[in-house]
């Protein structure tokens, strides 16, 4: 079989991007989201456009228990990936710490951090026998906290300092670690973070020009096909008009 990535959230945004760059290099493909019906359409899409094997896993990160039935689901020719993509994640609200809600705040850290745990830690034998690339996806946010950022900022300063310690622990198996953390990137994010408002999250993007998916799935790809010598460990990916979480330069 052809290498194999796994991608968690790839039923939009930058996932669905990292799906399409492996799959038209070559690479097989285990996808996963909730959203069944646009994981089935991709599946399709990818057989058809690239001659590709694709095995669609539905599944919410958010539980533990969902996250290691998927995992242990997995076919034994499908058991030697060489790339897992930790993407998988969402951004609710943009409220100051004293109205945020408890529930949004609850639902970030149990997808952004808990659910690339589950997802990693059910993986770890077929990592530790593949010497899998784990690349997880963090953010600016992970670097940089910004004014009503506060918990989305937490979590993905959380998925920093776990790429970190993983690289730590993991080097002794020859495992790479590499933590990708791009700035604006126009996807549903906006869209998610403000539960459907379609013109705030519009107006995230007004005046520059945001990345887009694949511009991180260049990225991704680039880390994931270095020798095996070679581990890029982070890398911070930002739009030309967007200078830190904070500082950007609109044409308005
Ligand atoms: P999208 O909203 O377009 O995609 C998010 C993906 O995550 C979807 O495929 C979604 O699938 C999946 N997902 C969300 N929650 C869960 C869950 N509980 N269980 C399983 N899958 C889930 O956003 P992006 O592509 O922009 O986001 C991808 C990653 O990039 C996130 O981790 C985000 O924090 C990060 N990021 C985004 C930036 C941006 O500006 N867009 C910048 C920096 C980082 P489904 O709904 O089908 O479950
Ligand atoms: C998404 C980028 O700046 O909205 O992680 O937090 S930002």
């Amino acid at each position: 079989m052809n290498k194999i990535a796994l991608i968690t959230g790839a039923t939009s945004g930058i996932g669905k991007a990292c799906a399409e760059k492996f799959a038209s290099e070559g690479f097989h493909l285990i996808i996963t989201g909730r959203r069944n019906g646009l994981l089935s359409e991709l599946k399709q899409s990818l057989i058809d456009q690239f001659q590709i094997d694709v095995l669609d896993l539905c599944f919410d990160v958010q539980d533990r228990l969902e996250v290691e039935k998927a995992i242990r689901s997995i076919p034994d020719a499908w058991r030697n990936i060489q790339v897992l993509v930790n993407n998988a994640g969402l951004s609710l609200g943009r409220d100051s710490f004293e109205n945020a809600m408890i529930e949004d705040w609850e639902t970030m850290m149990q997808t952004n951090v808990n659910g690339l745990l589950y997802v990693t830690k059910a993986l770890m034998p077929i990592i530790i026998e593949n010497k899998t690339q784990i690349i997880n996806i963090g953010s600016i946010a992970g670097k940089e906290v910004y004014e009503n950022g506060n918990v989305y900022c937490a979590s993905k300063f959380a998925v920093d300092a776990i790429s970190k310690s993983m690289r730590i622990d993991l080097m002794k198996y020859c495992v790479r670690v590499t933590a990708i953390h791009p700035g604006a990137v126009e996807t549903e994010f906006s869209l998610v973070r403000f539960k459907g408002d379609a013109n705030k999250a519009a107006a995230v993007y007004n005046g520059f020009t945001p990345l887009i998916g694949a511009d991180i799935a260049h990225a991704v790809y680039y880390a994931a096909t270095l020798p095996s010598h070679v581990c890029i460990n982070e890398m911070t990916i930002m739009p030309t008009q967007q200078a830190s979480a904070f500082y950007f330069h609109k044409d308005i």
